[in-house]
C-alpha cells in the first residue's frame, strides 16, 4: 500500500484559530488555547491521520506586526513554518473579514511568487451569516490566488473533515514521519509548562500573560507510576509575582489544581505539580528562555 506524509502549517492573525483547528484535526489538545491574543509561541506540531496519509500539523504563532524581541522571534516562526510546508492554510476570521492584519499576511505570501501552495480557511463560520460568507470568500480570492477555500468551524467542527480529506490526498508520496500512535513532537515538559501558560493566561489580567514564561525545571517518575513535576513561573516585576500568587496564595493554587488536572488526563496517571514564581526582569532578553520555547532568540534581533 502507498503511503501519504507531509507537512501542513496553519498561519493567520493572533485569535483566528490556529490552534483550535490542530487540536480538532489531531483529535487531542497538543496546543493551548485561550481567548486572548499571542497564546502559541512556537511552532507546535500535531500529527493526524487521514486514510493512508500522515498529515502533520505546524500551529504557528499569530503573526501581527512584530515591536518586541519575543514578538519578532515568534513571527519568524511563523513564516519560517510556511517555508517548510507542503501545503500552507492561512485562516481568517469570518466575522472579522479582510482586517489590515489579514491584508499584510497576503502581501507576504505574494512574496512566495506561486513556489508554495496556499489554502484559505474561513474559521469561525458559526459567527455570521451565509452571504456574509460568500462575499469575503470572493474578495479573498480576488486577493490571493488560493488553490482552495473552505469554510469551517474549528470549534464546532463544520467544515472541518472537508478540509482534512483535501489536505490528506494532496500529501507527498512518502513513508509516514512519526510513528502511527505519535500525535505531537513537542517534549512532554514543554507541553506540561504550555498547559501550566494556558491556565495563568486564562485566569490573570489582561497584560500579564504576554510578560511571564512558564519552564519545567525537573521531572521526576515516581515508583508508583506518578510524576513529580516542577516547573518555574517567570514574570518581569515583583507585583507580577503578587498576581500570580494571589491573596494567601490562592490564584496559583488554583492555578496548578487545574495545570495538574489537565496533566493527568493527557498522562492518564497521578501527578504532583509544583509551581514556583521567580522575578527575572530581563527574561524577555535571555537566549536560553528562547530555545526553552522553542524560539530562535537570533530570529529577535
Ligand atoms: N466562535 C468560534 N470561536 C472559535 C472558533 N475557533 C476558535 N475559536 C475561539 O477563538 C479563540 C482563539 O483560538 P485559538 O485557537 O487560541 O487561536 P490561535 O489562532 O491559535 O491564536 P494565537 O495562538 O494567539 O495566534 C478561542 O477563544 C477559541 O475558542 C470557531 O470556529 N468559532
Ligand atoms: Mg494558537
Amino acid at each position: 500500500m502507498s503511503t501519504r506524509a507531509g507537512f501542513v502549517a496553519l498561519i493567520g492573525e493572533p485569535n483566528a484559530g490556529k490552534s483550535t483547528l490542530t487540536n480538532r484535526m489531531v483529535g487531542a489538545k497538543v496546543s493551548i488555547v485561550t481567548h486572548k491574543v499571542q497564546t502559541t509561541r512556537a511552532r507546535i506540531r500535531g500529527v493526524a491521520l487521514e486514510g493512508d496519509a500522515q498529515i502533520v500539523f505546524v500551529d504557528t504563532p499569530g503573526l501581527f506586526k512584530p515591536r518586541r524581541r519575543l514578538d519578532r522571534a515568534m513571527v519568524a516562526a511563523a513564516w519560517g513554518g510556511a517555508a517548510d510546508a507542503d501545503i500552507t492554510v492561512l485562516l481568517i476570521e469570518a466575522h472579522r473579514g479582510i482586517t489590515q492584519g489579514v491584508k499584510a499576511i497576503i502581501e507576504r505570501l505574494n512574496e512566495f511568487e506561486g513556489k508554495q501552495r496556499v489554502a484559505l480557511a474561513i474559521n469561525k463560520i458559526d459567527r455570521v451569516k451565509a452571504e456574509e460568507l460568500l462575499a469575503l470568500s470572493k474578495a479573498m480570492n480576488e486577493a490571493f490566488p488560493f488553490e482552495q477555500t473552505f469554510m469551517i468551524s474549528a470549534e464546532k467542527g463544520h467544515g472541518v473533515d472537508g478540509l482534512k480529506e483535501w489536505l490528506g490526498q494532496e500529501m507527498p508520496e512518502g513513508p509516514w514521519l512519526y510513528p502511527e500512535d505519535q500525535i505531537a513532537d513537542l517534549p512532554m515538559r514543554m507541553i506540561a509548562a504550555e498547559m501550566t501558560r494556558e491556565k495563568l493566561t486564562l485566569r490573570l489580567h489582561q497584560e500579564l500573560p504576554y510578560q511571564l514564561t512558564v519552564e519545567t525545571e525537573s521531572w521526576e517518575e515516581r515508583k508508583d507510576g506518578s510524576a513529580r513535576i516542577d516547573q518555574m513561573i517567570y514574570v518581569m516585576r515583583d507585583g507580577h509575582k503578587g498576581i500570580v500568587l494571589g491573596n494567601k496564595g490562592e490564584t496559583i493554587k488554583a492555578i496548578s489544581k487545574a495545570a495538574r488536572e489537565e496533566l493527568e488526563e493527557f498522562l492518564g496517571r497521578r501527578v504532583h505539580l509544583f509551581l514556583q514564581v521567580k522575578v527575572r526582569e530581563k527574561w524577555l532578553e535571555e537566549a536560553e528562555r528562547y530555545s526553552e520555547m522553542g524560539l530562535d532568540f537570533r530570529d529577535g534581533d
